[in-house]
């Protein structure tokens, strides 16, 4: 059967329609439930082999699945990039439109949630038998819109369509209790919850590349645990009968949208428990087919902890062993420690979760019980440690910490600086508990899939091998003297560029010189990662072009794509500056088309794919100290973007791979951060320094960019001059120099071309499948099934 073939007959018994009257959703469904008829064989295969040589399992919990599209992932790592292409073309359909219907599964906020979707794409890739165990929430993270250049929020509606990947898994359905209260009787204790819902399994396969392997992504969905309350409706008391089914389901409704503020709202802590407690129900059910001893559960099963938001996974599996197994607490807690490791993502303190022990009591009584008794063996073995329970606290950190036997943070400097600072003391008595596992992403989709001029100009040189071993493309070094290579290199750039001014023209009406340098900033808006201290950048830089109109300038297209917490309003300022900025700049005739602002709304991961391979420049200019990693970063040097940015997070190694001569590096390092902060006035002092920076803050003031409301932005730079905590202020000279620096050498391209080429070139140790290596020997203690 033809892929032609096998697509018209899933339209037909799948769908009910015919070629005449299908719609591109038609033909898109139509095409992946073919495609997941394939993926079907490898995965059975991979379940059947993991159940037969009954290997050491990982089990990844997180709260954050940052997906994006599957359709163009499945197609490539099945290998049928060309099948589908041709049969999509004598049917006489459009691929790209197919595959661009799908919506983006936006189950997470930013980079904890990517880190998510790259590790299950490696795990699968390497065979190293996994779950991902998460919340398929019926609404993933808000649509973003601009109204007059503010953010609006929209619920995103990802499932109102047919979600073409995923089984329903009726009969993994677990009972997730809450409340309530705890029986003690005879030296044992009995949970008895108040509210039960029910925990209904849905899996997603994940088959890595050639589709040699399989792993399953399971997200739980809540559903009442008890039937429709058919009496209250017969009374026509409607709400009443619906009362209970709607309280469930407000379980796995919406993903929380901050990505740094712990909301300390009762139903994040449920929502954590919920899909935690149903995980570890459900890996415990599989290894106790195959396995009678618990105690032997830790060399089978390993479960990491992403970030503190599954970290009640320590008190829930001691509930279990002691409860139900009978466990003595003494030998429950360590054997717990040994199957659990805790990863670390960030050292703002507003992220770090603490629930109040009355919150934690009243929801889960049992568990603080738990919590107390951990608190109490961990004192005693170490009686100066910091503790879980503070201040009426528990500190979810702390309690991670405590109960994993590996915690790790995610590139070296912010591995060291965990051990500074948030768990200095915590370090002190476990020295050897903290390990650094520096991030990466899949090149599968982070090259191979989102640039596909840039990966047939890689494979024709050095083979395809680098799809799944990245450090081949260091042969690539060999051609910086080839010119025909670097005008091709360059060519697949400019190609790039082409298509996003074109899609840029589409979706906004604006028209970008695809010559310019496409100078890029993707991610959250957040004030440590400073998106403000680049618009003040455009605002100097526009001030100096219209003083010196006649300067030979180079053409700039500031991008900017992210979106801000809904409650975060110092966040939700920057935005609209931007907009209103850009509003200024993108209309005055003597700057012309050398200098424009785009901001095109809702950025996620389909747009990330769609603007990387299009950058010249990737924007990493957050606060040293502040951003663990990035990820983006990563993304944009292997894709021929060069880096202007600080010494933080991987920024630091990417510079080591790609050597510092390929690096705008610019502002304080994270030493200096803290130490510029014990002076007095140092925003102050700083701003007097730099005429450019005081014009551009008198500018913005005086309501230069929203002349119907002047003082608009007072708060804003009032807080520059008083509260510049992430030293905007402190950078920005040496941020504008630096950005001339990328002026001068963007003005040669040839040199430009030789540093862009060094940094794809230099990426390959940032690839996810090095990362999951090293958790796989330093962490898990897990093994590929497939390389045996
Ligand atoms: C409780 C609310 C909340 C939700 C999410 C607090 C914190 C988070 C995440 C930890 C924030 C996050 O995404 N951190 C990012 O994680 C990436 C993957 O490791 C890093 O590359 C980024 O530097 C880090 O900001």
């Amino acid at each position: 059967m033809t892929m032609k073939t096998d697509i018209l007959n899933r339209l037909k018994y799948s769908l009910g329609k015919d070629a005449e009257n299908a719609s591109t959703y038609d033909w898109r469904i139509a095409l992946s439930l073919v495609l997941r008829d394939q993926m079907v064989e490898t995965w059975f295969r991979s379940t059947r082999e993991t159940y037969a040589a009954s290997p050491k399992r990982v089990y990844y919990l997180s709260m954050e699945f940052l997906i994006g599209r599957l359709i163009e992932d499945m197609i490539a790592n099945l290998r049928m990039e060309d099948t589908v292409k041709t049969a999509i073309a004598e049917l006489g359909q459009d691929y790209d439109t197919i595959v661009h219907d799908e919506p983006d599964a936006a189950l997470g906020n930013g980079g904890l949630g990517r880190l998510a979707a790259c590790f299950m794409d490696s795990l699968a890739t390497l065979g190293i038998p996994a779950f991902g165990y998460g919340i398929r929430y019926e609404h993933g993270l808000f649509e973003q819109s601009f109204a007059q250049g503010q953010q609006v929020e929209k619920p995103e509606t990802w499932l109102t369509q047919r979600h073409a990947w995923e089984f329903e898994r009726p009969e993994a359905r677990y009972r997730i209790g809450f409340g309530g209260h705890v029986e003690h009787r005879d030296g044992s204790a009995r949970w008895h919850p108040g509210e039960v819902v029910m925990a209904t399994a849905h899996d997603t396969p994940v088959v890595g590349w050639n589709g040699d392997w399989g792993n399953t992504l399971r997200l739980w969905s809540a559903e009442p645990s008890k039937d429709f309350d058919l009496e209250s409706f017969n009374r026509g008391d409607y709400l009443a009968a619906g009362r209970s089914e709607a309280l469930a389901r407000t379980i796995s409704r919406v993903l929380y949208p901050d990505d740094t503020t712990e909301s300390g709202k009762e139903l994040r802590l449920k929502q954590e428990y919920f899909f935690t407690a149903a995980s570890i129900m459900d890996l415990l059910r599989r290894y106790l087919a195959d396995h009678d001893d618990i105690r032997d559960l830790p060399d089978y099963v390993a479960i990491q902890l992403n970030d503190t938001h599954p970290a009640i996974a320590g008190p829930e599996l001691v509930r279990i062993l002691v409860d139900e197994h009978g466990l003595p607490m003494d030998e429950a807690i360590p054997l717990t420690r040994r199957c659990l490791a805790y990863t670390n993502h960030t050292l703002l303190p507003e992220a770090l979760e603490r629930w109040s022990e009355h919150l934690m009591g009243r929801t889960l009584p049992r568990h603080l019980e738990i919590i107390r008794a951990i608190e109490h063996a961990h004192q005693t073995e170490f009686p100066d440690s910091p503790r879980i329970l503070d201040h009426g606290d528990v500190r979810m950190g702390e309690l991670a910490f405590i109960m994993a036997h590996k915690v790790n943070g995610v590139s070296a400097l912010h591995t060291e600086l965990v051990k500074q600072t948030v768990f200095a003391d915590l370090h002190r008595i476990h020295p050897d508990r903290i390990i650094n596992q520096t991030n990466g992403i899949t090149p599968r989709r982070w090259l191979y899939g989102c640039n596909p001029s840039l990966r047939h100009l890689i494979t024709d040189a050095i083979g395809e091998g680098w799809v799944t071993d990245l450090e081949q493309l260091t042969a690539l070094k060999d051609k910086r003297d080839d010119a025909a290579f670097i005008d091709a290199f360059m060519a697949s750039k400019r190609e790039n560029k082409v298509n996003l001014s074109n899609w840029i023209g589409q979706t906004m009406g604006v028209a970008l010189d695809p010559d310019a340098m496409f100078d890029v900033q993707i991610k959250r808006i957040h004030e440590y990662k400073r998106q403000l201290m680049n618009l003040l950048e455009t605002v100097a830089l526009w001030n100096e072009m219209r003083d010196n109109p006649n300067a030979d300038w180079t053409p700039r297209i500031k991008i900017f794509g992210g979106k801000a917490a809904p409650g975060y309003f110092v966040a939700k300022d920057i935005i609209r500056l931007i907009n209103d900025v850009a509003q200024v700049i993108n209309a005055d005739p003597v700057t012309g088309d050398r200098l424009k602002i785009v901001y095109p709304p809702n950025y996620n991961v389909t747009m990330a794919e769609r603007l990387i391979p299009a950058a010249d420049l990737s924007e990493q200019i957050s606060t040293a100290g502040k951003e663990a990693s990035g990820t983006g970063n990563m993304k944009f040097a292997l894709n021929g973007a060069l880096t202007i940015g600080t010494l933080d997070g991987a920024n630091v190694e990417i510079r080591d791979h790609v050597g510092t001569e390929n690096f705008f590096l610019f502002g304080l390092t994270a030493q200096e951060v803290m130490e510029r902060r014990t002076h007095h006035g140092y925003s102050r002092a700083a701003i007097e320094a730099s005429p450019r920076l005081q014009r551009v803050l008198g500018q913005i003031a005086e309501g230069r960019f929203a002349p119907q409301d002047p003082s608009r932005y007072h708060g804003l730079v009032g807080m520059l001059y008083d509260h510049d905590y992430f030293l905007v202020t402190c950078d920005f000279d040496s941020y504008f120099d630096t950005q001339r620096r990328a002026d001068m050498v963007y003005q040669t391209p040839e040199n430009w071309a030789a540093m862009a080429l060094v940094n794809t070139a230099s990426m390959g140790w940032f690839s996810s499948d090095r990362t999951i290596k090293g958790y796989a020997h330093d962490i898990w203690g897990a093994k590929s099934v497939l390389s045996a």
